[in-house]
């Protein structure tokens, strides 16, 4: 009995720990042969991961231009060279890799993990459980319950199952509170259909498809302790009391300077911290209101460049931030300006790839974090 009993506790305690130093690569932050001189990943501190989505699928498909990760050379040379972590943007979501009930498509994400392997970057996987992207074969095709359940599992368990052993980490569960922390209950098919209890379920069936992936909640305006802040750390609270295996809490970070920085930023996150979790940034960017010429102005760039600089102090402050991601490293792709009209330039470099002042503090930033 007692031997069961410890091996039962053991097993609780592995499913809720947090590897915080993933065993899949050794540092992967050094890069080898890739971390060039001079780039964010060389300058990074030990264990401490910078990452940007890997351009392609969702608003990409409208514009025109070919698909950035597959056919931009310099745009491939520099997501390589520049960073340590790769997150899909698209090619793992619902309607990308699951476009008919019966009918996976790996190929794009395929090439990303497989690029990233290359280089010696990690991958966040990216995501699950949401109400958007899904594919209207989902959506409109008036299942039970119990269809939906096992659709549910089927998808999570041959996703991450796929990836096992390389993806770093998930988002499991991705944008499930409005900004009144109330669950999405009617625009999130799986909460509306399946009740709540479904959440913990999927983190359940994710950790049995990869034991080693760190398990996320994901959102954004998370940044300050808030309604919807709160309502993420009621519900890991009660989830990890149920030893349901959650290991990381991680704010997305879409900014603007139209408003003001998330100055509690840093202890919104030690918050979790102190639960036993992994955070991370996930998806920062900085976007702005445009000048008539389409150009920012210096003020507006130095503006930028310190919301990017104290976003990464903050993760840099917290133990248990190793993860630092932005949505993207250049205007030529950014997703910004095909959803605010009249706002742009969210990210660190131009379009022609040259560097802003946002870029350079972050690798200052880090830097002296390095040395520190
Ligand atoms: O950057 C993504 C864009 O290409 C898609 O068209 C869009 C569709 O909703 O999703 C964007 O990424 C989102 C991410 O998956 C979740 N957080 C918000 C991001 C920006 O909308």
């Amino acid at each position: 009995m007692r031997a069961i009993r410890i091996v039962t506790a053991s097993l609780v305690a592995a499913a809720l720990s947090v590897p915080l130093a993933w065993p899949g690569l050794a540092t992967p932050q050094d890069g080898g042969q890739h971390a060039e001189r001079g780039t964010l990943r060389a300058a990074a501190p030990r264990g401490l991961v910078i990452g940007s989505a890997a351009a392609g699928g969702g608003h990409h498909l409208d514009q025109p231009y070919p698909d950035p990760f597959t056919s931009d050379r310099e745009y491939r040379r520099l997501l390589g060279s520049e960073f340590s972590s790769v997150s899909p943007e698209n090619q793992m979501k619902w309607d990308f890799v699951h476009p008919e009930r019966d009918r996976y498509e790996f190929g794009a994400a395929d090439a990303i993990v497989a690029f990233a392997a290359e280089r010696r970057q990690v991958v966040r996987g990216h995501t699950l459980l949401w109400h958007s992207q899904n594919p209207a074969w989902l959506e409109e095709g008036d299942f039970s319950a119990e269809e939906l359940r096992s659709i549910l599992r089927e998808h999570v368990t041959t996703v991450v199952g796929r990836y096992r052993g390389r993806v770093q980490q998930w988002d499991v569960a991705n944008e499930i509170f409005d900004d009144t922390g109330a669950l999405r209950t009617q625009e999130n098919i799986w909460l509306r259909e399946l009740g709540p209890g479904i959440v913990a379920d999927v983190f359940r069936w994710a950790h049995r498809a990869d034991p080693r992936a760190q398990l996320f909640f994901n959102d954004y305006n998370v940044e300050s302790v808030n309604a919807k802040s709160d309502a993420y750390f009621a519900l890991i609270t009660d989830l990890r009391a149920q030893r349901v295996p959650v290991h990381g809490f991680s704010v997305q970070a879409h900014l603007s300077t139209r408003y003001g920085f998330p100055a509690d930023l840093r202890d919104n996150l030690q918050r979790f911290d102190d639960l036993g979790l992994a955070t991370a940034v996930t998806e920062l960017d900085v976007r702005m209101d445009l000048p008539e010429s389409g150009v920012p102005t210096a003020e507006q760039l130095a503006q930028q460049a310190d919301y990017y600089r104290r976003t990464l102090q903050a993760c840099l402050d917290v133990e248990g931030c190793r993860s630092f991601t932005i949505w993207g490293f250049t205007d030529k792709y950014s997703w910004v300006p095909v959803f605010f009209e009249g706002e742009g330039s969210a990210t660190v470099m131009r379009e022609d790839f040259s560097r802003k002042p946002a870029y350079h503090a972050l690798r200052r930033t880090l830097h002296e974090a390095r040395r520190r």
